[in-house]
């Protein structure tokens, strides 16, 4: 505790915060890994330069963090701003700083319904307002998921193929438990619902090694109907042998909202489905930044989120939405380090559960990240589109081999394309 104060009250410690602890020379992303797990964050590129190694903001993330993430420079508008040019100067600069840094990469996002160039969509994503037909859409989806996943092969090691697909409200789930609703968006009024199905095909054979995820908000809590929309949207994908590794759960909170209960058991049901459940945009806003424990809360809220992260195989990464308190989307003090680049309470609340997970860890354990293991079946029936089968049984590492044309997997019949 005391070391906490002395970081907090003293500007001189600021790089020493920023690396690691005096009395502890290990950092934060040592402990993680120690306890096989990765700890991440997304770095503002246009903000925090990150062909310089000698700022105290990339300081703190090369010596804090072990997965980097861009906050807006892998998005569409950025990557592709007109039609077959393709801008990848600050996001491999990224990349670079990341390899130097012995870091791994996660993509985001390759498909959303804003941050959409204009020559997709006028409004940033929402309409198709360009009147494109569902094969041209299909074109641009794949052209921009293969160009995009090819160009990072091997380097970016994860990504959010589809980001925020679901609608607010989720009513729907009450009358049926299975169900879920889709927002609009120009990929799903242009194509229909199996534009995720294809974003991830296309994505898997640009890079077959990549992991791939649904990433959303709202979906963290068991109980919510949100929660449950996106429970069953990736039961449903994975079912139909789509190339889905995992979900995200962007986690964008305030203090006061987490329930840890809720949290756990949303958590712990992906397992049995076979799919890591990983949170990718952590941010805590706190309501009342003059209450006298304000901190103090919100690094107990920062503590729950890892405890319940660590006790999962299924739930290797913990990515945090920025590195700085002045530098961030929200309001409300959300992140782990202050405008001075000084460590807050949250900050060590992560350091200690890493640290004592890290010193506890069984004799003779190794720790290794995990990666989920699908109990999937290993054939699945191809349908074309007239709903004739075309092969039975056909192993289901072959689908992604399929020849160019319109395939039908799967009892769902859902459609993959090209
Ligand atoms: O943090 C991002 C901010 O800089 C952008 O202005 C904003 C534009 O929509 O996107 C923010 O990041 C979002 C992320 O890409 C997806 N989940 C919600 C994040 C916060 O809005």
């Amino acid at each position: 505790m005391k070391k906490h104060l002395l970081y907090l009250l003293c500007p001189l410690f600021i790089a020493a915060a920023n690396a690691q602890e005096s009395a502890d020379t290990q950092a934060l992303r040592d402990y993680a890994e120690k306890s096989g797990k990765k700890i991440g964050v997304a770095v503002p590129v246009w903000r925090i330069d990150v062909t310089n190694d000698g700022l105290p903001e990339t300081q703190a993330v090369y010596n804090n963090f072990n997965i980097l993430v861009a906050e807006n420079e892998m998005k569409i508008d950025a990557l592709q701003p007109n039609r077959g040019q393709f801008e990848f100067y600050h996001g491999d600069n990224l990349v670079n700083f990341a390899e130097r840094h012995g870091m791994t990469v996660r993509g985001h996002t390759l498909c959303w319904h804003k941050q959409v160039s204009g020559w997709i969509s006028s409004d940033g994503g929402q309409k198709n307002d360009h009147n494109y037909s569902r094969e041209e859409l299909l074109e641009i989806l794949k052209d921009h998921i293969t160009t995009v996943v090819t160009h990072y092969k091997g380097r970016v090691h994860e990504w959010d193929v589809v980001n925020e697909c679901l609608a607010d409200d989720q009513s729907i789930v009450r009358t049926n438990p299975t169900a879920y609703a889709l927002r609009p968006s120009v990929w799903y009024t242009g194509i229909g619902e199996d534009f995720i199905d294809s974003a991830f095909v296309y994505a898997h054979r640009a890079d077959p090694d990549a992991k791939l995820y649904l990433n959303d908000y709202g979906v963290e809590m068991q109980g919510s109907a949100k929660t449950q929309a996106y429970y069953n949207l990736a039961r449903r994908l994975q079912k139909s042998g789509i190339p889905i590794d995992g979900v995200g759960l962007q986690c964008h909170l305030t203090v006061g909202e987490l329930d840890s209960a809720k949290f756990d058991n949303n958590v712990k049901r992906y397992a049995s489905l076979g799919l890591t459940c990983i949170v990718t945009e952590l941010d805590m806003s706190i309501p009342d930044l003059g209450a006298a424990d304000a901190y103090e809360k919100q690094a107990a809220e920062y503590r729950t989120i890892a405890n319940v992260l660590i006790k999962y195989d299924h739930c290797p990464n913990l990515v945090i939405w920025g590195v700085k308190d002045d530098q961030t989307w929200r309001r409300g003090e959300p992140l782990l380090f202050n405008a001075a680049m000084q460590a807050k309470p949250a900050f060590y609340a992560l350091y200690d559960v890493y640290k004592e997970y890290a010193e506890n860890l069984p004799a003779g354990i190794e720790s290794t990240a995990a990666d989920a293991v699908g109990e999937l079946p290993p054939f699945v029936d191809v349908y074309d589109l007239m709903g004739r089968s075309v092969a039975r049984q056909m192993p289901r590492e072959r689908i992604y081999d399929l020849p160019a044309g319109l395939y039908i997997i799967d009892q769902k019949k859902m459609a993959i394309t090209h």
